[in-house]
């Protein structure tokens, strides 16, 4: 089988060096030279577990090529970006999928099969997709096969998940879907869930849609006990003791390129009903600035100028720093002029970002964690000796252990703190 997947990002890369691992021929297209460039030179242009030993053994085995232009194949997959279009109810924009189509008309031979893995609006394989290919001359279903079959990978654990997470294809007829099984069975182990195109397109939106809405959940939650004084994070953990609750985490805000962004497709499409959908996404919007009030109160009652972050990456032990909650939270604090602020995130390249650990805590009154990188799960006393307040405020409550010294506050005891501290420093 030869397949032609376009697009090189997060996604697509993986992707490919995956079908390559498993005897398939794989061409990878992508519109920026560097990349093309970088990846026949053998070097992966992204970080994830694994990707460089994929990449070396499908050059080795002479399986992979990266090029500018597509070539005819069996499959073509399209792993490009949708980002939210801002003006227009942050709907999906549809641009790079649609030239991602046109691009790959000319190849396209008779039995081909055409995959959307790119995160879609609901109904944009049929409204938008399908019409272009028919404009073109074909007929799906029976010259060539339409499907979506969304991405649901976990960065970091990309090819765990590749080959071991059930898959859904959704096909625009039955042998569209059928067509589409038989690429993916090349390497996913577990089910593959033959649906329709729309069906799979909402399922996808609505996995990360429903991790939205319930760490909004959490993050109101947190609100109220705040108010109320009474700890969020030991009634988040009681309340999960029932067998069929699941309340998530609250934090600085949801980052990242899905959670963030999959909701406003649904919304766009369905403003007057989709209210819960929305509501979620304003409250989990409305946490950066939330910790920013929070953080002055401390500032004020420990009296103090320097804060350190710890971390900007918008999760924990990765690099990406795609919407990040922390990003945000660093601006706003910087544009207060009031605080001296510094970062420290060993992930990340970031301007701010200090040396070190100890060296961004010197003389600090604050160590602001905002990233849940394992690192920060213990706190050593060499770290936290120089601090001017050793005082750590911890958003994500990653912090197992800390010196005596060091007063550790987290969403859950936040209002104890502010109402009634006793500073040990
Ligand atoms: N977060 C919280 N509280 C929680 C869980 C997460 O504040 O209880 C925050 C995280 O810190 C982060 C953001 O939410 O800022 C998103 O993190 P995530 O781990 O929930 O999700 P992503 O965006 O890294 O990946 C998700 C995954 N979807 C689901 O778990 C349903 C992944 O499987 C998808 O492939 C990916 O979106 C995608 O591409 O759609």
């Amino acid at each position: 089988m030869k397949v032609c997947v376009i697009g090189l990002g997060y996604i697509g890369l993986p992707t490919s060096v995956m079908f390559a691992k498993y005897g398939v021929d794989v061409i990878g297209v992508d519109v920026q030279p560097h990349v093309v460039d970088s990846l026949n030179n053998g070097e992966a242009h992204l970080e994830e577990p694994g990707l460089q030993d994929f990449l070396d053994e499908a050059l080795a085995n002479g399986n992979f090529k990266a090029q500018l232009v597509p070539e005819p194949a069996d499959a073509f997959i399209i792993a490009v970006p949708t980002p939210n279009n801002i003006n227009d109810n942050m709907s999906c924009d549809l641009t790079y999928v649609l030239q991602a189509v046109d691009n790959i008309i000319p190849y396209i031979r008779k039995g081909s099969t055409i995959i959307v893995e790119s995160t879609i609006a609901p109904r944009s394989i049929e409204d938008y997709v399908q019409p272009l290919l028919e404009q073109n001359g074909f007929t799906i279903g029976e010259d060539i096969y339409l499907v979506h079959c969304p991405e649901r990978v976990m960065p970091g654990n990309i090819f765990h998940e590749l080959a071991n997470n059930m898959r859904i294809v959704g096909g625009i007829t039955p042998s569209c879907s059928e067509a589409g099984e038989k690429v993916y069975r090349t390497f996913v182990k577990s089910k593959i869930v033959k649906t329709d195109a729309k069906t799979a397109e909402m399922s996808k939106l609505m996995e990360n849609t429903y991790r939205d809405v319930n760490i909004a959940l959490a993050n109101e939650l947190t609100k109220i006990c705040n108010d109320l004084h009474i700890n969020a994070l030991d009634v988040i953990e009681m309340a999960n003791m029932h067998p069929r609750v699941n309340i998530h985490s609250p934090g600085p805000g949801v980052g990242g390129h899905c959670l963030a962004v999959d909701p406003y497709f649904i919304v766009a499409k369905a403003p007057e009903t989709a209210d819960l959908i929305s509501r979620s996404r304003s409250i989990n919007s409305s946490m950066p600035i939330y910790i920013v009030e929070k953080v002055r109160e401390i500032m004020e009652m420990v009296n103090g100028r320097t804060i350190t972050i710890g971390g900007l990456a918008y999760k924990g032990d990765i690099d990406d720093l795609r919407e990040s909650p922390a990003l945000e939270i660093l601006e706003m604090l910087k544009s207060e002029k009031k605080y001296e602020v510094r970062a420290y995130d060993p992930y990340v390249n970031h301007s701010e970002n200090a040396q070190n650990l100890t060296e961004a805590l010197g003389g600090s009154d604050l160590f602001l964690i905002l990233t849940d990188h394992s690192l920060f799960k213990t706190i050593n006393d060499e770290d936290t000796n120089r601090m001017s307040n050793k005082v750590i405020f911890d958003t994500r409550s990653i912090v197992r252990n800390v010196p005596e010294d060091c007063e550790c506050i987290n969403l859950g005891s936040i209002h104890n703190f502010l109402n009634n501290a006793v500073l040990n420093v």
